[in-house]
């Protein structure tokens, strides 16, 4: 299998935002492993184009976004600079069926790196914690995947975006923050932090362990995002999104064309 020219077929379905077929229905053979190869290979193609790697995100870190995608591990992704939004107004542009996941964001002072990375390690290396949304766009069809599918799709990414305010990593339990999402002024999802693997922290802690295994590292300056807390948002054309973390302030998004 020529993971380069599967990589390249990926590439193109993400910068034209076009839906494409399952890569496991005509490749079965296609592994985990293959399909992180792919998207590194994506990686460096967005390198070497002149992005930056902004840090790092985990996905399906909660029960109900394992559910609503019929997808039961963590998996991890990449954060590209040029997808970070510096404010609430999301285009469409150059996006299939986008949708909206309420997220704790760590941001790094230290390289965090090691197969046996501790809670304790992830709080000596954080600088801060930020209230966060991810936008996420499957390149497949209906949204619909498989495991090795998604990964190959850098995990769904499509953009992120950090709250105004950041917090000490001791500002509060993070585990205990709720959060709810209003679209166009009905709550539509409600959760709290411990709904990313007990605690949000524990994410970071099985990023770093997963990327060791790749000689990979969260690096200084870094922003890794934890995991959708609740199920996404479908998006849609004039929407208003509010997402609200209790006592940290919202973000507020406008839907436009
Ligand atoms: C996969 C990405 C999941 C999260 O926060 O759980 C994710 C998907 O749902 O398409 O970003
Ligand atoms: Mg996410």
């Amino acid at each position: 299998m020529d993971l380069r020219a599967i990589a390249e077929e990926v590439w193109r379905h993400q910068v034209d935002a076009t839906e494409m077929q399952k890569l496991t229905e005509r490749y079965p053979g296609l592994t985990v492993a293959d399909a992180y190869e792919i998207q590194r290979l994506n990686t460096d193609r967005a390198l070497s184009q002149g992005d930056v790697l902004a840090g790092w995100k985990m996905g399906l870190t909660s029960r109900a976004k394992q559910v609503s995608v019929g997808v039961e591990e963590p998996i991890y992704g990449r954060l590209f600079r040029s997808q970070e939004l510096t404010d609430g107004e999301l285009s469409l542009a150059g996006l299939i069926h986008p949708r909206v996941e309420p997220e704790l964001a760590f941001v790094f002072k230290h390289r965090l790196a090691g197969p046996q990375v501790t809670a304790r390690d992830v709080w000596l290396a954080t600088e801060c914690v930020m209230p966060a949304v991810e936008i996420i766009d499957s390149r497949y069809r209906d949204f619909s995947f498989t495991l090795v599918d998604v990964i190959a799709d850098n995990a769904s990414f499509a953009r992120f975006w950090l709250a105004d305010q950041a917090y000490s990593p001791y500002h509060c339990a993070w585990d205990e923050v709720g959060v709810a999402v209003r679209q166009n002024g009905e709550v539509k999802q409600t959760g709290a932090g411990a709904a990313v693997l007990g605690h949000p922290v524990r994410a970071v802690v099985q990023l770093a362990r997963m990327l060791a295994q790749v000689g990979q590292a969260v690096e200084p300056g870094m922003v890794v995002l934890t995991g959708g807390i609740t199920e996404a948002i479908h998006l849609h054309r004039g929407d208003e999104v509010v997402v609200d973390f209790d006592g940290l302030g919202e973000l507020r998004l406008n839907i436009r064309d």
